[in-house]
């Protein structure tokens, strides 16, 4: 059983403070299994949507050598990001767990979005290096800034699987460039230094909340146990495209919201099917 309670009033101000929380085990055993599950059932091509975002790991484990993302392209489990995981019902009603939906409801009233659901992958003594950055800015052509992202670790998250690093109390910096995203090596020597870094090994199932300012940053994989995660970034139901107001996003709390029930996979290997 995982946790149910809403965050505290002292939790709150810990998250202010820190930038960060640990919000404890939210997924049931039983779930977080069904969740790891799913999730390579995706990788390897088993359940398949339309629209699902792909994108391969690199070779070098260097940033640049990313390759551009699309279509789903071959079953294996070196995926490095796949996003618009709303589509699967399993993670939907994950993304919607009473906790998660109380957080966003102090942050931003009834109605939210997501501007994305995303697994970030790194897989068995592989991945890429993450350099420190902010979920924010012009990059992302949002009418105003996401601020609530929650983070859930789908393996044990180490320091040697390249768990997630932070620089504590860094989102009161502000976004550090309008453009948002990487910050520049002079920002990174002055305000994410080695010495300040802090390494956020997780249990697998553990949920992370993140402000969306915080710097964060991850490595590469040196084991043979993957580290899967499941990021979601929550924002106010009413945000718009900068480029197109008629864009809307998908609504995950409050009147109109996606529901489980409804979200159908395109093709499921029959031994899948429930
Ligand atoms: O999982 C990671 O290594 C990084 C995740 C991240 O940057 C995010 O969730 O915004």
């Amino acid at each position: 059983m995982g946790r149910t309670e809403a965050l505290t009033a002292a939790e709150w101000v810990q998250f202010e403070q820190e930038g960060y929380l640990r919000l404890g085990q939210i997924a049931s055993d039983s779930q977080l299994a069904s969740l790891q599950a799913r999730m390579d059932a995706i990788m390897l091509g088993k359940v398949r949507y339309k629209g699902m975002y792909f994108q391969l790991d690199s070779a070098s484990g260097s940033y640049g050598d990313v390759p551009s993302g699309g279509e789903w392209a071959e079953a294996t489990l070196n995926y490095r990001k796949i996003e618009t995981l709303e589509r699967d019902p399993e993670f939907l009603a994950y993304l919607q767990h009473p906790v998660f939906r109380n957080i966003c409801q102090q942050v931003y009233g009834d109605s939210v979005s997501i501007y994305r659901s995303m697994f970030m992958n790194k897989p068995a003594f592989r991945g890429t290096v993450l350099p420190y950055h902010q979920d924010g800015g012009d990059q992302w052509g949002l009418d105003r800034n996401p601020l609530v992202t929650i983070w859930t670790a789908l393996d044990n998250a180490t320091v040697e699987n390249g768990c997630m690093q932070v620089i504590a109390g860094s989102h009161r910096l502000g976004l550090l460039s309008q453009w948002g995203h990487t910050i520049s090596p002079e920002q990174e020597a002055e305000l994410a230094p080695e010495s300040a870094s802090l390494f956020l090994e997780a249990k697998a199932g553990e949920a992370i909340l993140l402000h969306n300012w915080l710097l964060h940053r991850s490595g590469v994989n040196r084991i043979e146990c993957p580290r899967r995660a499941f990021s979601v970034c929550y924002m106010e139901g009413a945000t718009r495209s900068q480029q197109d107001e008629n864009r809307t996003y998908p609504l995950v709390f409050g009147e109109g919201a996606l529901c489980p029930e409804d979200q159908r996979p395109d093709y499921i290997e029959e031994s899948l099917a429930v």
